[in-house]
């Protein structure tokens, strides 16, 4: 089920002054991931014909997340590349934790921001990323919106119509400070959206300070193959399943998603991995899961709130009966996996496992 035309068509949220706000969400894609590789290249413009060659093998991205000043930002390797299975390596250059989500734009965006003569991602950052953004402004406690005109713009829908045919296709998961992860997910020929929407210590989301960009999938297709699995967890509106008996070593965990729903935030379900430090609270971890809470999401290192936990990586929300794969090194340890939903504890969604000393078989 399209879950972004289920929330499109079901959900109306009633705001202030009368405005009726129609609040949707997409969530779902392919995600997987491959071998570290670090060739693809540039953000030179590159011609199709000639964008294979220039591409590593494993058709790898790379994503630097850095700030600088107030502003957050992605540097991507490569802004154009070819279909097919894609590694993102989301390098966090940032003491702040981040993700890197990729939203498949439908057409009819495209069609809207051609006839506005606007550049695509500017268009997107108008008609999604600011209004979600007024939209978290008028949650947090006292905090005055950036946009004092947007209950004028908004006064109909808060977002176009077409935000219910977004795709949602994956990528890294959240990604603590001074580390780096990756994914690998299936990118069709398209435009993508990449955008991080952890928020700072004022309730701003990264995105909405710049941590946002635009790739371009071209009909061009990689030779990168699909990822072997090590090991396998299925996520689902019944919670996560996985291998409890997982050992110490290099993993590639395909993660699929046997169905997909909308959950009180407006988002579908996604995995990250934790570390369970000495002191990491269950109930905190929790309780940070859901943007909608005036503390959730928060990662701020000025604001000296990181948030609850150490994270690994993991992958973002895609549609129903697809997957994608997920690298890690897994040290002996207490580690946990966790969705972002609302809660995800009691949704068995956040489940404690730990890793025995010892190496992989056949490492
Ligand atoms: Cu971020």
């Amino acid at each position: 089920m399209n879950i972004l035309k289920y929330f499109n068509q079901t959900l109306m949220m009633p705001f202030t002054g009368g405005l009726i706000v129609m609040f949707i969400f997409a969530a779902c894609s392919e995600n997987l991931s491959t071998s570290p590789d670090p060739s693809i290249s540039n953000n030179e413009v590159q011609s199709q014909a000639s964008l294979a060659s220039q591409i590593s093998p494993n058709n790898v991205v790379e994503l630097i997340a850095k700030h600088e000043g107030d502003d957050y930002i992605f540097e991507l390797s490569a802004d154009v590349i070819p279909s097919g299975w894609t590694t993102f390596r989301l390098i966090n250059d940032s003491h702040s934790t981040h993700f890197a989500y990729m939203a498949g734009v439908p057409q009819a965006a495209k069609d809207s921001a051609a006839s506005d003569n606007t550049e695509l991602l500017d268009y997107w950052i108008q008609h999604v990323t600011n209004p979600f953004q007024w939209f978290m402004d008028g949650i947090i406690p006292g905090k005055e919106p950036d946009d004092g005109d947007a209950p004028t713009k908004y006064a109909e829908t808060l977002f176009p119509a077409w935000f219910g045919d977004v795709s949602p296709s994956g990528g890294p998961g959240f990604i603590g400070g001074m580390s780096s992860t990756e994914t690998t997910v299936y990118l069709d020929e398209g435009e993508y959206i990449v955008e991080c929407y952890v928020k700072n210590g004022e309730g701003d989301f990264h995105s909405y300070l710049g941590m946002i960009e635009l790739l371009t999938v071209t009909g061009e297709s990689s030779v990168a193959e699909e990822p072997v699995a090590t090991t396998e967890l299925n996520i689902s509106t019944d919670g996560i399943e996985f291998d409890r008996h997982i050992s110490a070593g290099e993993h590639i965990v395909k993660v699929n998603f046997d169905d997909q729903t909308l959950y009180d935030h407006l988002l579908g379900h996604d995995v990250h991995l934790i570390r369970m430090d000495t002191g990491t609270s269950v109930a905190e971890v929790g309780k940070w899961m859901n943007w909608m809470d005036p503390d959730g999401l928060v990662s701020s290192s000025s604001a000296n709130s990181l948030g609850p936990a150490t994270f690994l990586g993991g992958v973002q929300t895609m549609t129903e009966g697809s997957h994608g794969y997920f690298h890690v090194e897994l040290e002996p340890g207490r580690y946990a996996w966790v969705s972002e939903i609302p809660n995800p504890h009691s949704n068995k969604m956040l489940e404690v496992f730990n890793v025995p000393g010892g190496r992989a078989l056949g490492r």
